[in-house]
């Protein structure tokens, strides 16, 4: 069973049958309270791999009293023995990396290897990364008047919750709970409709170190089970991953209560391409951080790229051929570097997209990439990259989040034009610049309204950066240490009066 088997499963279909209709809850794997389930269908061949349980507001409200009480016990420990507890925890996760991947490949579509195992190996990271920060709570000692001792301390917020999409569930998973824990709190995931047993096995190899109750997984439907965990009033914190508009349903919802929130929304990352850029490395740049590997299926995601006119057409030729070759296929096969899009919503969204973008771009629009054979095409949700050149940034290709594989390519003359339609956007998460000169670098760096801007080059969110966007991509950031302190803890002033 799983509570005894301590060996990885490597045979993703098993482990999937074998983690179907459980939530896990103080530290037990249990059906849901209603007994209800849904089924999870993977996004590669369309067949039925297993059920997840599917929480209501009951096992909500079991799950808030567990979690509550674990977090008093739990917040009692020193910062020593928090962290170590992590960091451990953290060490099952490296030693089912491999399982880990295969599950989240078989769930959602991602390729073995480009993007499951990087990720599954991200979400490790962050337990071995906030494990150790624990002597970072600390407070200060406030210079406030000679006769008065002042001080001020770090202290948990309590019951946490976690709603994750299902784009990244290991590795944002790692972000949010492995601070939140070392800061002392206990919480509760909810995980995404479409990416729900991967994540309850994560939580599940974490239980195997952390106490019971501290770390607890629910899955469901948004409304039914989302909904009523961020509403209730025992839970102190919501820490949320997903579109705008839920993120946005989130904040009223949490504002009723007054507590803090963390959203990490949606983005339309820019990426500015000068003429006297690296251009090898900028297509490189624009291959990775486009996430074509992920379908495009990324927040961080630099969908829209302007090159100088100088350099345009050795750009778009070069990335065109770089991304011909990416060979798109089964997930689980090694030779994969694209595997599928999640869902059938999201695939027929992404279509749609497409389909706009053949429109306005015309013979401007380039497919890239074989798709796969016959036979995984039947069922697989493969969606073709798409290079829409030179549409207009008005356009809604270039204005509204597609996450897929579609990048809009726009050609300028003038630097203060490529800064202006960087800038032209509802978002703010990422956004690079590809150049040699200095000063333009540190200008762009300036004046680019994202959170995360890199200088000649395009990595994802990297463990012990605040991640986090501006404008509608969210609030507050992720991955740091100062985030940890931040939307994790809260603040206490003490004063002491030594008034004799
Ligand atoms: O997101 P949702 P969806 C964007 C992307 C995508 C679009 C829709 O553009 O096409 O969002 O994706 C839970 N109370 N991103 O529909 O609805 C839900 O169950 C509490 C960008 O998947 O935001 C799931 O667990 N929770 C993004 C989670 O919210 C609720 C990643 C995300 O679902 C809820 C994913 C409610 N009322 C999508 N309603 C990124 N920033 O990377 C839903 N949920």
């Amino acid at each position: 069973s799983l509570e005894t088997s301590h060996q990885p499963v490597l045979d993703p279909r098993q482990l999937a049958r074998q983690l179907s209709n459980k939530l896990l809850i103080g530290g037990a794997l249990r059906p849901a309270i209603d007994g209800k389930t849904f089924p999870i269908h993977s996004p590669s061949t369309g067949e039925h791999i297993g059920d997840a349980a599917e929480a209501s507001a009951q096992d909500v409200d079991f799950a808030v009293d567990i979690a509550k009480s674990a977090q008093i016990t739990w917040a009692r420990l020193s910062v020593r023995e928090r962290g170590k507890l992590v960091a451990d925890a953290g060490q099952v996760l490296v030693d089912h990396t491999e399982e880990l991947a295969r599950l989240i490949a078989l769930e959602t579509g991602k390729a073995i290897r480009t993007e499951a195992r990087v990720e599954a190996t991200w979400a490790s990271d962050c337990f071995a990364f906030f494990g150790g920060l624990g002597p970072a709570l600390k407070g200060e000692t406030v210079p406030f008047k000679p006769n008065m001792l002042t001080i001020t301390k770090r202290e948990p917020l309590g019951v946490v919750a976690a709603i994750l999409p299902w784009n990244a569930p290991l590795a944002l998973m790692g972000f949010k709970i492995a601070p939140a824990l070392v800061a002392g709190n206990s919480v509760i995931v909810k995980s995404a409709e479409e990416a729900p047993l991967c994540a309850l096995r994560m939580v599940e190899l974490l239980n195997r170190v952390l106490p019971p109750g501290v770390l607890n997984i629910l899955s469901g439907d948004g409304p039914v089970c989302g909904a009523p965990l961020v509403a209730h009033p025992d839970v102190a914190k919501v820490t949320f991953t997903g579109s705008v508009e839920t993120g946005k349903m989130i904040y009223r919802a949490v504002a009723e209560k007054l507590a803090p929130v963390t959203l990490e929304l949606g983005g339309k990352s820019p990426m500015i391409v000068m003429g006297d850029a690296d251009i090898a490395k900028a297509v490189d740049g624009a291959v990775y951080g486009m996430r074509f590997t992920r379908q495009g299926q990324s927040c961080s995601a630099a969908s829209r790229i302007f090159v100088h006119a100088s350099v345009f057409a050795d750009f778009v030729k070069r990335l065109r051929a770089r991304v011909d070759a990416l060979k798109m296929g089964d997930p689980l096969d090694e030779s994969t570097d694209i595997g599928t899009i999640i869902s059938r919503t999201q695939f027929d969204k992404v279509k749609g997209y497409i389909a706009h973008g053949r429109e306005i771009a015309g013979d401007k629009a380039i497919a890239c990439s074989a798709l796969p054979s016959e036979a995984h095409l039947k069922d697989g949700f493969y969606v073709q990259p798409m290079l829409l050149v030179g549409v207009d940034n008005e356009s809604r290709v270039a204005r509204e989040e597609i996450f897929g594989p579609v990048t809009c390519i726009m050609e300028f003359s003038e630097y203060e034009d490529a800064l202006r339609m960087a800038n032209d956007t509802e978002f703010g998460l990422c956004a690079t610049i590809w150049t040699k000169d200095l000063g333009t670098a540190l200008d762009a760096a300036d004046r680019l309204e994202a959170g995360y801007v890199q200088v000649n080059q395009n990595i994802v969110a990297g463990i012990g950066t605040a991640y986090g966007g501006y404008k509608s991509s969210g609030l507050g950031k992720e991955l740091s240490v100062s985030s940890m302190l931040e939307h994790f803890t809260r603040e206490k002033t003490i004063i002491f009066n030594m008034d004799k």
